[in-house]
């Protein structure tokens, strides 16, 4: 697989620092960069999904540290050189003809902090089949789908301000400098580029360079990525080189043909293009984990909603016939995701189901079932965790 497509991204220093062979041998997969230890990954192919229970024993606090930061890759990280990287602005949105701005000019205009979510629309897919028995196609994610990080860098507001946005413009589609993806049936779709609507670009996107207080890794869009809070992770388009600023919709694969909801009860061109993530809720849990009879086992995990902040969280130890709150172990305000915590004395040694369900300050909480789809998309349910009472 040539993964550097063009000149500016072939002569990347890095991959002179490291050569090819090095990295492939060095990570758990081709096309990541970074070391993927199987205590805290599970590798789908491309991706590599975070482990829950690594993420309680590691201590790690309320942010993902990067490196243990999922990793959803199409086709596989490019390594950029940032120094002869631009990032062009063009289309019929704009007054003017085309914008280019260097990583050193975006580093000189107002910085914009926050802590977001990225999370796969595909979270959680695998639970469509063991739960819901519906065969889906696509990585099967369990929870681990998903993480949260400190961003910054500049608001996509203002850079579209600088590159002469006119009040027409209704779409805004970054386009990644990763290798074009070629679908299982051999479909070039090109680059990785998916439209979004100029309401939510000029609202809270970052065009982010630094995540968890250092310059963005390779694996997660380095020099330049998205990240749109609180929507599929699909937005957050990593390793930005261009972004298409047009008077007319926009239209990629990306928005026409996958993230969208396909099957029975949608509309047969699909639903409209996924946007905002659902309620979830996860252990920092091994599935299948051994706990000892008798004692008082505190247990940790955490919820998230992409609209709104998580108002309650609730845990059932009898697969879903009573339920007790858990202890919310961040404010009200918190955004990206809460943890809690929940005590339990098993009394009888055996196989129990436990699960949790949240609910966010807009009403959302967690169903029994996930609405079907083709793709196996936004499972927002809750799942059934396995444990072992010894
Ligand atoms: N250029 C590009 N951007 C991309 C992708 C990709 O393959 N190429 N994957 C998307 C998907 S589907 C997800 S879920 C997130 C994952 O971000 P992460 O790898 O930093 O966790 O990146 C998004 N941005
Ligand atoms: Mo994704």
């Amino acid at each position: 697989m040539d993964r550097f497509e063009n000149d500016r991204v072939r002569q990347g220093h890095c991959g002179e620092e490291l050569p090819q062979g090095e990295r492939e041998s060095a990570a758990g997969l081709p096309g990541i960069v970074k070391p993927l230890p199987p205590e805290w990954f599970v590798l789908h192919e491309t991706n590599a999904e975070m482990r829950w229970d690594a993420l309680r024993e590691g201590g790690t606090g309320f942010h993902t540290p990067t490196g243990r930061f999922f990793v959803r890759n199409h086709t596989g990280t490019p390594l950029i050189d940032p120094d002869r990287w631009r990032l062009t602005l063009t289309g019929s949105g704009l007054d003017g003809p085309a914008v280019e701005f260097d990583l050193a000019a975006l580093r000189r205009l107002p910085a914009t902090s926050y802590t977001a979510a990225i999370e796969c629309a595909g979270n959680g897919r695998s639970f469509f089949t063991a739960q819901q028995h519906q065969a889906v196609p696509g990585t099967p994610w369990r929870l681990g789908g998903i993480g949260v990080a400190r961003w910054r860098g500049v608001r996509l507001s203002e850079v579209l301000r600088l590159a002469g946005l006119r009040p027409e413009a209704v779409d805004v589609m970054p386009i990644g400098l990763d290798p074009d993806y070629v679908t299982s049936d051999g479909r070039n779709l090109g680059r990785v580029r998916r439209p979004l609507p100029v309401a939510k670009a000029l609202d809270d996107v970052l065009l982010a360079y630094e995540m968890n207080g250092a310059p963005l890794t390779p694996d997660h869009g380095a020099p330049l990525r998205l990240v749109v809070p609180g929507w599929v992770g699909i937005a957050s388009i990593k390793w930005v080189g261009t972004i298409e600023v047009s008077a007319e919709p926009l239209y990629s694969p990306w928005n026409t043909e996958i993230y969208r909801m396909f099957g029975p009860g949608h509309p047969p061109e699909g639903g409209e293009p996924l946007t905002g993530q659902v309620v979830k809720s996860a252990f920092e849990l091994a599935r299948g984990a051994m706990l000892a009879l008798g004692e008082r086992h505190r247990l940790y995990g955490r919820s998230w909603s992409g609209e709104a902040p998580v108002e309650w969280v609730e845990v059932s130890c009898d697969g879903g016939l009573n339920w007790r709150r858990a202890r919310l172990l961040d404010g009200p305000e918190s955004t990206a995701w809460t943890r809690w915590s929940f005590d339990w004395r098993p009394e009888y040694p055996g196989r129990y189901t436990l699960v949790a369900r949240a609910g966010d300050r807009r009403g959302n909480s967690q169903p029994r079932a996930a609405a079907a789809n083709r793709e196996g998309y936004l499972f927002g349910a809750v799942v059934r965790h396995p444990v072992i009472i010894v």
